[in-house]
Parts: structure tokens; C-alpha cells; sequence
């Protein structure tokens, strides 16, 4: 490693970083040191508040784009040249962690600040971004920001998704928008030389196998589902059985035979359903409508897509009284980090003489929609007992600042390339 480059990574500040992310768990904080940081919500936007005022305060410049990516940038010796980009999401799930996708962001800006602590000049432009929604909590489904960025998907697919109290995502995303005017509008799909995103694992394997650091391989397929089930509401005490059409009947009984479909003896298979709602949810009525979600992951691009292709037809045959409609929400197949980027973050890891080893993702990423556009891999950190998604998740201030010192210390390598 260049000595200007270890003397950059060298200021990684541990206590900078750390501090950073107790300021950011304090916005939409919940008991237990979790976070509930919804996209687009009031939030979100404290929180983006928050980083821009971070980055005004180097003088790194900020854009935005029309679904709310925010970027953070550290200009280059050659403006012109594709950066190379960073970043995570700073949404977080309801009951979320205060690390999950904020560590990502955060790691990006402590390598900016280290970096330009440490006067280094960079041929490339370095930015951090932090990506809309990449949760889908609030608007299903997941990784929406970065989606749009990369044109796998429309805008236009997710203007008219609404939340559960009924809020439209175009409004929500006005309203965020309107409260960064300090961020410049910038194009969609802007070229990138290269995309390193740092995450805590979200699991037990770093943790276990005693390493800092996890050189992510690749991501695992996913696939999402909205099921409706339509049914007649009834009377509970006085309709016959043989007479109703019960929407929660049936869809109970869609759920297990999904259970049945992805029965696994290894294991290996996700099978989750999150979310449900249920029309007019009142004990004493029969519903008449039910949605729920189907989330469904699998390393195997063959098996994910045999499972996410007997979704519909079994959801339809099982149904006895009621009117099925199954959505597509989400077609993720596995993706395979770039091998320039897995050996550059193993480089970094082993020039540091940090513990590592490779493996792959079993949650989604934004870097799984970046790695379609430009080479990209992903750096791992663990995090206590692999627990995420709930507001227990935690991480050690040494593993956090490893993770950052490996990001800037590979960020460096790629930007003079
Ligand atoms: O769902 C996921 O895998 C990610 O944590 N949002
Ligand atoms: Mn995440
Ligand atoms: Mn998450």
C-alpha cells in the first residue's frame, strides 16, 4: 500500500465514526437502541439533513437524484473521470438497528474524511451515496433506489405505491426532496468506475469463525410477492361455513402449503411472510380481503427460480372459497461480485493484517443492482450473535473502524486506477 495511502487509512478514527453513529441513532430512536428511520419519512430527512450538514462542513459536494439518492462527493484530479462510489441506506426497518445500512454511509464518509484528512489527491472522484429505500418497509419492495438508479426499474413503477396509513410514495418523495434544496439534481446511472459497499454480515459466520472482516463473494437470489386473497365479509355468528367466502381461511392455508413447497432439510431456503393485512379485520366479521407478503431467497439460481415460478399456480390451486391474485414485486437473481473488487477488499483486509475470510450475502444490497452496472463487491463487519432487523442488532466500535479502515484503504487503490 502507498505510504500516503497508509497514512490515510491511518486516520480512520474510531471515536469519529462511533460518535457518528450514536448523533444518527438518535434520529427515529425506539427502546432498546434500535431505530425506526422509515424512507421518505420526517426521519429520513433529518437524518439526510444530518450528512449533508457533515459534508458542507468538508466542503464535499452534494446531489441528489429524482428518486432521493443522496451522494456525497470528494472531487478528483480528473472531474471527468467515472467515480468511484460507496454507500449504503440510512432507512432502516421498523424495529431496526442502529448499524444496519447507516454503517454502510457512515464508513463511506469517515474513508472521505481520513482521506482528506490525510491531503491525499485522488485521480477518481470518490462518493458516498446514500441510497432511497433500500429497505421497502414502508414502500415494499426493497432496494428501490438503487433499482432506479441502475434502470433496472422505472420510477414510474413506484410513484403510485402507498404505505399502510395510505401515503402515496410520490408525495413522500416530494416532500424529501423539497427539504434538500442544498443538493444538486444529478442524472440517473451516471457512469461509475466502481462500487464497494460496507455492511454489517447480518449473521453469525464472521462472529464464529473469530474475523474482522467478511470479503463478500456475492448476494443470494430473491424473490418478492404480494398475495391477495378475495373473499365476502359475513357475519361471524350466523354465516354458514359452507356459505363464505373467507379470505383469511384461505390464505392461511396458501401460507402453509408456501411452508410445504420450501421445506428444506438443509435449511438453505428463506421462506418468509412478513406482512399482513386483513380487511375489515374485526373479530366478528368474516374478511373479505386479505394481502400478504412472500419473501423468498435461495443462493441457487436454478432452485430460486423453480421455487418463485411454483409460487403463483400453487397459491391459485390452494385457494377453496376465494379469488387469488399474486404480484411479482421483486426478481432478484444471485449475483457474483466482480473478482477485481473481492481481491482488491481481500488485499486491503490482508495488508492490514486483519482476520478474514470470503462468503456470501444472505440479505440483499443496493450492491446488488451496482454490481449490473460497474464492478462491485462488498466488505462485512460482524455484528453480535448475526442478530439484524431487530433493535438488539450490535456492532463493536474496533470491528466498525476495521471495516472503515479496509473501505478507504480500497477506495484509495481503486480511485488511482
Ligand atoms: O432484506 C434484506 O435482505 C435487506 O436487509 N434489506
Ligand atoms: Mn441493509
Ligand atoms: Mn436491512
Amino acid at each position: 500500500m502507498r505510504e500516503a495511502h497508509q497514512d490515510a487509512v491511518g486516520r480512520v478514527d474510531q471515536q469519529r465514526l462511533w460518535q457518528r453513529h450514536a448523533e444518527m441513532a438518535q434520529i427515529g430512536a425506539i427502546p432498546g437502541n434500535g431505530v425506526n428511520r422509515a424512507a421518505l419519512s420526517a426521519e429520513d430527512i433529518a437524518a439526510r439533513k444530518l450528512l449533508i450538514s457533515w459534508a458542507q462542513a468538508r466542503n464535499f459536494s452534494i446531489g441528489v437524484d429524482d428518486i432521493g439518492n443522496l451522494f456525497v462527493r470528494r472531487e478528483g484530479l480528473d472531474p471527468a473521470a467515472p467515480p468511484v462510489m460507496t454507500g449504503s441506506h440510512m432507512d432502516s426497518q421498523p424495529r431496526g438497528g442502529r448499524f444496519d445500512g447507516m454503517f454502510g454511509v457512515l464508513a463511506g464518509f469517515e474513508a472521505l474524511e481520513a482521506i482528506d484528512d490525510a491531503g491525499v489527491k485522488t485521480q477518481r472522484a470518490i462518493e458516498v451515496v446514500a441510497w432511497t429505500n433500500e429497505e421497502g418497509g414502508r414502500f415494499p419492495p426493497c432496494t428501490m433506489g438503487s433499482a432506479v438508479y441502475t434502470g433496472q426499474r422505472p420510477l414510474a413503477d413506484f410513484l403510485d405505491v402507498r404505505d399502510n396509513e395510505g401515503i402515496v410514495l410520490r408525495d413522500a418523495l416530494a416532500a424529501t426532496l423539497a427539504a434538500t434544496p442544498q443538493a444538486t439534481r444529478r442524472e440517473f446511472n451516471s457512469p461509475a468506475a466502481a462500487y464497494v459497499e460496507a455492511h454489517i454480515e447480518q449473521g453469525p459466520l464472521l462472529e464464529n469463525a473469530n474475523k474482522t472482516i467478511g470479503v463478500v463473494t456475492g448476494i443470494q437470489g430473491l424473490r418478492w410477492f404480494n398475495i391477495e386473497v378475495f373473499g365476502k365479509t359475513d357475519h361471524a355468528g350466523t354465516t354458514p361455513l359452507a356459505l363464505r367466502q373467507d379470505a383469511l381461511r384461505d390464505a392461511v392455508a396458501i401460507i402453509n402449503a408456501l411452508h410445504e413447497l420450501t421445506r428444506d432439510a438443509a435449511d438453505t431456503v428463506r421462506f418468509t411472510v412478513g406482512r399482513m393485512l386483513v380487511t375489515p379485520n374485526s373479530t366478528n366479521s368474516v374478511a373479505s380481503h386479505v394481502l400478504f407478503s412472500v419473501d423468498l431467497r435461495h443462493p441457487d439460481p436454478a432452485t430460486i427460480d423453480r421455487l418463485g415460478k411454483a409460487v403463483e399456480p400453487l397459491a391459485v390451486k390452494t385457494a377453496q372459497q376465494c379469488r387469488v391474485r399474486v404480484t411479482p414485486t421483486l426478481h432478484n437473481n444471485p449475483c457474483v461480485f466482480d473478482p477485481l473488487i473481492v481481491g482488491a477488499v481481500e488485499n486491503a483486509a490482508r495488508e492490514l493484517g486483519l482476520p478474514n475470510m470470503r462468503l456470501a450475502s444472505g440479505a440483499s444490497h443496493d450492491a446488488n443492482y451496482m454490481a449490473r452496472i460497474c464492478p462491485s463487491g462488498m466488505i462485512f463487519v460482524p455484528c453480535e450473535k448475526g442478530v439484524s432487523h431487530n433493535e438488539a442488532e450490535n456492532a463493536k466500535p474496533e470491528d466498525l473502524a476495521a471495516g472503515a479502515k479496509v473501505l478507504a484503504a480500497t477506495l484509495l487503490e481503486l480511485a488511482n486506477r
